[in-house]
């Protein structure tokens, strides 16, 4: 089919259109604001209904907000239920066992998609909710940027890649971070969160029971702190479900109990300890015990830069109708 010179015209103009469109397509503040305005509102008004009788699922969504970023950019990528084709989606991995909050994400994205269906992704809801839970639990706020875009690809091999993990040391954390351009403040303050919320013991185990393969204790945890634990919660290493306290009594208090437990070397995992081995991260550590104000303030910008991570936007991915299922 030849085409005339009028209708070749017509097409550069198009992809041109779109080259420039695709490049200016980024995160903005309100990206919503026409298109489905009382979408972040429906968002708050559901937290501030649910969280204040639920507190401890402010630090469900944070941590699936945290994992969802860090495994292929903030997507929602983590919000995928497994299927005949992908029986195993990054929910259905390892780490996943205790991530919690789903049921919560999909019964805002119903709200929302009976208000305008099609128009908000599950990536935005992610983000905007755990911002929101974190500051009904008394957290600071942030600025959510929106205009994230869903993922299509959720595999569970893609969570080893890029996560985490309680046993790493302060150079494969530092190395984790600094792949999504996060640096040593952003891992010390993001490590923040572990104020709130829970652990199982066994994530905690191996530092209580056989650290190195020798049946003893990891030097790092505080001796006092470990026999406690191993006498009142984690009695026996083949505990793996008593539930532990990251900053014991003040759970759903967002504060700086996390950083005092862990100057006392009584953070539970090495991850949390190994923020005193480098003198950098150890340094910013002391600094943000000095006060709430600056860590709030500083905490709040690296969540804002965490939501940031590998975003897909403009016409990238696509608004999934149901959070749990790709279109
Ligand atoms: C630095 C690397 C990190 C590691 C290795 C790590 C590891 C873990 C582990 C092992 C658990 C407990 C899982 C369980 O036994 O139930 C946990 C819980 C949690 N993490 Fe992290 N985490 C890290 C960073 C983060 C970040 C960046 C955030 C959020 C900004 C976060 C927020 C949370 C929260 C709120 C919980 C409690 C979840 C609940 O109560 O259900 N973590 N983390
Ligand atoms: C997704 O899978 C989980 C189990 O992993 C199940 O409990 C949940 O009902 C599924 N979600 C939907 C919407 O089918
Ligand atoms: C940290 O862990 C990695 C991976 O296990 C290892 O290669 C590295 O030597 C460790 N670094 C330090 C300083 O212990
Ligand atoms: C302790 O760790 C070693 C090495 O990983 C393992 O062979 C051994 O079975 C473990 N002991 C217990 C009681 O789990
Ligand atoms: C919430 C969820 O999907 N949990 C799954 C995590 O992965 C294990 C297997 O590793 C599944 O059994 C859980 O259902």
């Amino acid at each position: 089919m030849k085409m005339g010179s009028q209708s070749c015209f017509k097409v550069l103009i198009i992809c041109l259109i779109a080259i420039i469109g695709a490049a200016n397509a980024q995160l903005q503040l309100g990206f919503y604001a026409k298109s489905c305005p009382k979408a972040e509102k429906i968002v708050l008004k559901y937290v501030h209904k649910h969280i204040p009788n639920a507190p401890s699922l402010a630090a469900a969504l944070i941590r699936l907000h945290f994992h969802d970023c860090f495994v292929r950019g903030c997507d929602a990528s983590v919000l995928l239920n497994a299927t005949q084709s992908n029986p195993q989606a990054e929910k259905n991995s390892f780490p996943n066992l205790t991530l919690r909050g789903f049921e919560f994400i999909d019964k805002i994205k119903s709200l929302i998609e009976a208000e305008c269906p099609g128009v908000v992704s599950c990536a935005d809801i992610l983000t905007l909710s755990a911002r929101d839970s974190i500051h009904a639990v008394g957290g600071p706020f942030w600025n959510v940027p929106t205009g994230r875009r869903d993922g299509v690809r959720s595999k569970a091999a893609d969570v080893f890649l890029g996560l985490p993990a309680p046993f790493h040391n302060v150079s494969t954390l530092l190395t984790l971070f600094g792949n999504v351009g996060l640096d040593a403040n952003d891992l010390v303050l993001l490590s923040g969160a572990h104020t709130i919320g829970i652990t199982h013991c066994a994530s905690v185990s191996n530092r209580l029971y056989n650290f190195t393969g020798k049946l003893d204790q990891d030097p790092d945890l505080d001796s006092a702190y470990a026999k406690n634990l191993k006498t009142f919660k984690c009695k026996s290493i083949s505990d793996q479900t008593t539930v532990l306290e990251m900053d014991p009594g003040s759970r759903n208090t967002f504060d700086l109990g996390y950083y005092k437990q862990v100057v006392k070397r009584r953070g539970l995992f090495e991850s949390d300890a190994a923020l005193l081995k480098s003198s950098t991260t150890r340094s910013i550590v002391a600094q943000h015990l000095q006060s709430t104000k600056k860590f709030f303030v500083e905490f709040a910008k690296s969540m804002e830069k965490m939501g940031r991570i590998n975003v897909k936007v403009g016409t990238e991915g696509e608004i999934r109708k149901h959070c749990a299922f790709v279109n």
